[in-house]
């Protein structure tokens, strides 16, 4: 039965990935009901306010007229116990007299934390928790962060020459990476609420900062702007592509500036930004911009390195403000994955000594 059990979880955790950026900043869950070994209905949380994973999986198993009574149901995250924007899973499952349900991983929302598997304990259900959980809390990092500490998980996401530059001294940067590589990253900005870059980034390549994926919902693009030439310029007349679609947001010393041009903080410490985010209600952020990204490197919870098959010798290194001495005071990383994507290469890490 083991086996059968790691099957259909892994099903779970396939259906959970569809709900990838369109739930945020609520977690990914997927759920399977089975019955007589025969899977009789599959769900997942499809948009974020939307129905839960477990319902649409119960839904679906009866829309099929079967009858869910003393099934056994396969969820990726602990059934919620709480009234949110819906009702609580746990009453649902009881009251359609699942008898079975295996869960992946505990719900790390203080609202629920374990509340769910009690409720369905008590009832008399059979719950098992933990199948395939390291799968599980990978694929909800973003969740499990932001639920708990209310600050966003941040990735930096950088191209990169093979010896390690993401532009010349002129900062010429262009088609470093190839074609799959940008690809990638379009499937890393649906991933993540908000696109974060410097004003030297906005200013030279006039980015759009948005996901061009089916689907896709618009994303917060973040801009640090210290002294505000970017409204300066839109003052001047200057178009940018950023302001396009979605919300854009600058940090600035001169929040003045931006007055009836966009929303405007006033520039803090990377901590500082972050929170702010945070009670913005983003649960994560990729930050795009090269040399904005060392700022926030002691902060970072995942890199996501692309490597193009170029030399520049020279360039901008976006480390640089790490000026390590000694090789023992080196900034540790923990790779988790490399991959050939067409010519280029994408190294994923996590910084070194910490867990996912
Ligand atoms: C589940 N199944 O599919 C999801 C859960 O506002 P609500 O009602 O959508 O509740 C959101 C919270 O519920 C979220 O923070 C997380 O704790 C849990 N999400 N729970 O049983 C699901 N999406
Ligand atoms: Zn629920």
């Amino acid at each position: 039965m083991m086996e059968e059990d790691v099957r259909f979880m892994r099903i779970a955790l396939g259906l959970a990935r569809r709900g990838e950026g369109l739930v945020n900043p609520n977690p990914m869950v997927g759920a399977v009901v089975v019955k007589d070994d025969r899977i009789i209905g599959t769900g997942w949380h499809e948009r974020f306010g939307g129905k839960h994973a477990e319902v649409n999986a119960i839904e679906d198993a009866k829309r099929k007229g079967h009858d869910v009574k003393g099934a056994t149901m396969y969820v990726t995250l602990e059934p919620c116990s709480h009234w949110g924007k819906q009702p609580p899973c746990a009453d649902r499952i009881i009251k359609e007299g699942i008898s079975r349900v295996v869960i992946a991983v505990e719900d790390p929302n203080p609202l629920v934390s374990g509340r769910g598997i009690k409720k369905l304990r008590a009832a008399g259900i059979e719950v098992e928790v933990g199948l395939l959980g390291e799968e599980a809390r990978k694929l909800n990092e973003v969740f499990i962060k932001y639920i708990t500490t209310r600050i966003p998980f941040v990735s930096i996401k950088l191209a990169l020459t093979l010896d390690g530059f993401i532009a010349t001294e002129s900062f010429s940067s262009q088609w470093i990476t190839g074609e799959a590589a940008r690809a990638r990253v379009q499937e890393l900005r649906k991933k993540h609420m908000a696109i974060m870059v410097g004003s030297g980034t906005v200013l030279r390549d006039n980015p759009r900062l948005n996901c061009r994926l089916d689907n896709c919902p618009e994303k917060v693009k973040v801009v640090l702007d210290r002294s505000g030439r970017v409204a300066e310029e839109v003052r001047r007349g200057r178009r940018f592509n950023l302001f396009e679609d979605g919300r854009a947001i600058f940090f600035t010393e001169k929040p003045e500036k931006f007055e009836g041009i966009a929303e405007a903080y006033p520039i803090t410490e990377p901590e500082e930004i972050l929170k702010k985010l945070g009670e913005l209600g983003i649960d994560s952020v990729l930050i795009e911009g090269g040399r904005a990204a060392c700022g926030f490197l002691p902060l970072a919870d995942k890199f996501y390195l692309f490597y193009g098959p170029k030399l520049f010798g020279r360039g901008i290194n976006p480390f640089e403000c790490l000026k390590v001495e000694t090789a023992e005071r080196a900034f540790p990383l923990r790779i988790d994955s490399v991959e050939m994507l067409g010519d280029s290469v994408l190294v994923t890490a996590y910084p070194g000594g910490r867990d996912v």
